[in-house]
């Protein structure tokens, strides 16, 4: 028999966690951090060498593939897996957060979210059944509740609305996912920056009973401070034996942050998206490589890096190629950047299972520089 969806708990340092999420479709190591394939490709990069940066699985967004290509015929086409070649576990968001950043003339209701495609702006209807729906069609491992990322800043009754809603979707969505033995349905706690409302929404979602929970609703304008504020009470609502998945997160500082509060995923476009605009994460700080002053270094990137980027090119050469807006920019860096996040999580994993987390965070803070290095 395949195996079922399984989080083993292994180690834990303070409040950090290290652990294996199995899947029929392979192991996922946490804290892991998931790269983001939107359109069904993380972009610049072939699906070997996101698997080559050390990622066990991606995130995949049902509003950008029921749009285009659309889920009916990405399952025509045998599944999301197969049709961008990825064999590893893929979790998708379910929409909620997308149409609501992206689309055109929206209008929610209780029922879901009518909307216009920011594509050729035709109508959609995304509900907690239609979400679930696309999801099991893409063949997507682990699957989102239909939520609604509550914006900020919101006034305190304002949020309670909005989290009650989402929790009553949460109910839509267990249900319309049903029993499907291998796949996973996580909940998503919103509650925004309110104690007593995360409680509530934490209260709810343990009932209705989870493969998994996220923290919703952060990283979404209210600071790093504010968000850790959160996060030191929020993960500790949900149940120790499950995966606990902030989404939309971050910043390798934020990682680190959110990894300390028991925090075990997270997903962002940053290293990707940063890699096509010349942002590259290092060790030392944030290089911007279209800086003039990269353009007779000879130097690699970050001295200590394996990734190819690093191994086989100078600063100037990837100065060169961003400023001649060569393809070649984009497939480098970003490569870079998600080998930088994934060694990174390979290290917080290793600090957690040696007891030596207060060590590392240490040293990581040490040796940054705020500004551009
Ligand atoms: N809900 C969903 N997707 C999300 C979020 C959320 O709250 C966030 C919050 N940063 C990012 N992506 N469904
Ligand atoms: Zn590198």
């Amino acid at each position: 028999m395949a195996p079922r969806f399984n989080f083993d708990l292994q180690a834990t340092d303070g409040k950090a966690r290290t652990g294996v999420i199995s899947t029929p479709r392979g192991e996922i190591r946490t804290p892991a951090f998931m790269p983001v394939g939107t359109a069904a490709t993380v972009k610049a990069m072939m699906p070997e060498s996101v698997a080559a940066t050390g990622a066990d699985i991606l995130l995949g967004n049902t509003y950008h593939l029921m749009l285009r290509p659309t889920a009916e015929r990405i399952d025509r086409l045998g599944g999301l897996h197969k049709f961008m070649n990825w064999d590893k576990p893929i979790l998708t968001d379910s929409g909620g957060f997308q149409v609501m950043s992206l689309s055109d003339l929206r209008k929610m209701n209780e029922k879901g979210v009518t909307f216009r495609s920011h594509i050729d702006g035709s109508r959609h209807t995304l509900t907690p059944e239609r979400s679930m729906e696309i999801q099991k069609l893409l063949g997507s491992d682990i699957v989102m509740c239909f939520d609604e990322c509550t914006p900020f800043p919101a006034e305190e009754k304002v949020a309670l609305e909005s989290m009650r809603m989402s929790m009553r979707w949460a109910d839509r969505s267990k249900e319309a996912f049903g029993d499907r033995p291998g796949y996973a349905l996580f909940g998503i706690q919103q509650g925004s920056v309110y104690r007593d409302q995360r409680e509530e929404s934490a209260e709810k979602l343990r009932a209705i009973g989870f493969d998994g929970y996220a923290v919703g609703g952060l990283a979404v304008g209210e600071g790093q401070e504010n968000m850790f504020s959160v996060l030191d009470y929020a993960p500790d609502m949900l149940p120790t034996d499950k995966p606990r998945y902030l989404m939309g997160v971050g910043k390798p500082d934020d990682i680190v942050g959110a990894v300390k509060r028991g925090i075990d995923m997270m997903d962002c476009v940053l290293p990707s998206r940063s890699g096509r605009t010349g942002q590259v994460f290092t060790r030392r700080g944030v290089v911007n490589i279209k800086n003039a002053r990269h353009q007779d270094d000879p130097r690699p990137l970050d001295e200590h890096c394996t990734c190819p980027a690093c191994s086989n090119y100078s600063r100037a050469y990837l100065h060169h190629v961003f400023r001649a807006q060569e393809i070649i920019s984009s497939m480098l860096l970003t490569w870079h950047n998600l080998h930088y996040y994934q060694e990174l999580m390979a290290g917080l994993r290793s600090a957690i299972a040696e007891n030596r987390f207060d060590a590392f965070e240490k040293a990581f803070h040490a040796g940054r520089a705020d500004g551009d290095i």
